[in-house]
């Protein structure tokens, strides 16, 4: 699951990817956050409670365990996750971000940092449009004070590069798709257009989504080899949303007036993304804060409070520093980033948690471990497809799997649930 972070300069990009990955490098220790500086992890909280608030129950219940003290760092929480944290039985799952840089006119053609750009855009499975929405910056990143830029305009730029990028890809082979649509029909239309777009991600399901609402976008299109420039842009327009689904940082939302993003978020709304105001400067002065141990902040938290250290530790600037961002995160309901990021995963991605465990019965891993893994997969994915989630080994030895819970036998094409916990019984 990767996510990439888009937008012209100065928007508030590398603010975003560095309050979102920066702790969770610390907490971690996940080795791809080195290997290329613009890559990066960050950790969201799951939906719902980590199983291991049903172990404690069950061991509470039978006498075995005494319920967790009020100075318990874990507040409760019995799992050991290999990577992320629980903490109160809130479990989080690592979310690869990047930092795609280079968004300049031209860079669907590789002007600028244009192929570096379109190199990392193309990993990505959605991605998510940082803009000013003080409008305080030109298209180029220009200083230029508040209002004074037009936030749709931007989100316009964006799309529309995109678009030209899919377009380039397509066209590459139109002529050898045209004769592909006369032998086969459709069917070779689909095919032609998936074989072109899986260099960047595209699957078929995601084209023929994209082929239906094209058609339902233009009547009377006729046959493909008539379809013109416009046509085929509208085309690459459908693709785009199928493939990168798009969504809005509102961002430097603490100095936008009131309303500024509201044209923006109808027209994002209306192409199916979602845009909610950010502020990510505070997002990044909070996460220093917390891991400076003066503010209690969990992820995704509306709010924060000081902890005995913020009490006696901060001075005078820097707690009337935290005030100030205290009134912007109440205005706002949040930085939003998390929200965001989370409202992605779960909404435009569909992806629910599964907990792959070895042994059924106490949910631990060969060694031991207490559900130590929380994975982000597919809603409908099968109990065979998270055993490929595991590792490709699993998911060819598959035999059978077992629902932790009930303790039930499912066979390899059995949907999963959010917060499912399987073992998973493979040939070796
Ligand atoms: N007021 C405000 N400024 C921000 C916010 N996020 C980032 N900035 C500032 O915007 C400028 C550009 O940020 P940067 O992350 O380098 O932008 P990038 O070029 O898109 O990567 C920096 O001065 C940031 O401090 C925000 O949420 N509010
Ligand atoms: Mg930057």
């Amino acid at each position: 699951m990767r996510i990439g972070l888009v937008g012209k300069p100065n928007v508030g990009k590398s603010t975003t990817f560095a309050a979102l990955t920066e702790s969770a490098v610390e907490i971690a220790n996940y080795p791809f956050t080195t290997i290329d500086p613009n890559v990066g992890v960050t950790f969201l909280p799951a939906e719902a409670s980590c199983p291991c608030k049903i172990l404690r129950e069950k061991r509470e219940a039978d006498g075995r365990l005494e319920s967790a003290s009020s100075d318990d760092a874990r507040a409760g929480s019995l799992c050991e996750p290999r990577t992320g944290t629980c903490i109160g039985h809130c479990r989080t799952v690592p979310v690869t971000l990047v930092d795609v840089a280079g968004l300049v006119p031209g860079a669907h053609e590789g002007k600028g940092r244009g192929n570096q750009f379109l190199n990392d855009l193309a990993q990505c499975d959605a991605l998510i449009q940082v803009v000013d929405a003080s409008g305080g910056t030109d298209i180029e990143g220009n200083p230029m004070g508040p209002g004074s830029c037009d936030p749709v305009e931007e989100h316009t730029f964006l799309v529309e590069e995109l678009a030209m990028w899919i377009q380039g890809i397509l066209d590459t082979g139109w002529a050898r798709g045209v004769r592909r649509v006369q032998a086969e029909g459709e069917r070779g239309l689909i095919d032609f257009i998936t074989s072109q777009l899986t260099g960047i991600g595209g699957s078929e399901s995601m084209v023929m989504n994209a082929i239906s609402a094209f058609k339902n976008d233009n009547e009377n299109l006729g046959v493909p080899w008539d379809w013109n420039d416009e046509v085929r842009k509208s085309l690459a327009h459908h693709l785009r949303r199928a493939v990168f689904p798009l969504c809005v940082a509102a961002n430097k939302a603490d100095v936008a007036e009131a309303g500024a993003w509201d044209a923006l978020a109808v027209k994002v709304e209306s192409e199916g993304g979602i845009l909610l105001p950010t502020s990510a400067d505070s997002e990044l002065a909070l996460r220093r804060a917390a891991k400076a141990g003066f503010i209690d902040y969990p992820p995704g938290a509306q709010n924060f409070s000081l902890t005995e250290t913020g009490e006696t530790g901060l001075n005078e600037a820097q707690r009337n520093g935290l005030e100030a961002i205290g009134v912007r995160l109440e205005r706002l309901g949040g930085t939003g980033l998390v929200e965001l990021v989370s409202r992605i995963v779960r909404e435009r991605l569909d992806r629910i948690v599964a907990y792959p465990v070895q042994d059924e019965g106490h949910w631990t891993d060969g060694d031991g471990r207490v559900l130590p893994d929380a994975l982000l997969v597919q809603r409908g994915a099968t109990a065979k497809g998270l055993a490929y989630a595991v590792h490709s080994d699993l998911g060819d030895g598959f035999i059978r799997a077992v629902d932790g819970r009930t303790g039930r036998v499912i066979g390899a094409e059995h949907e999963l649930n959010d917060n499912d916990v399987i073992k998973i019984v493979a040939k070796t």
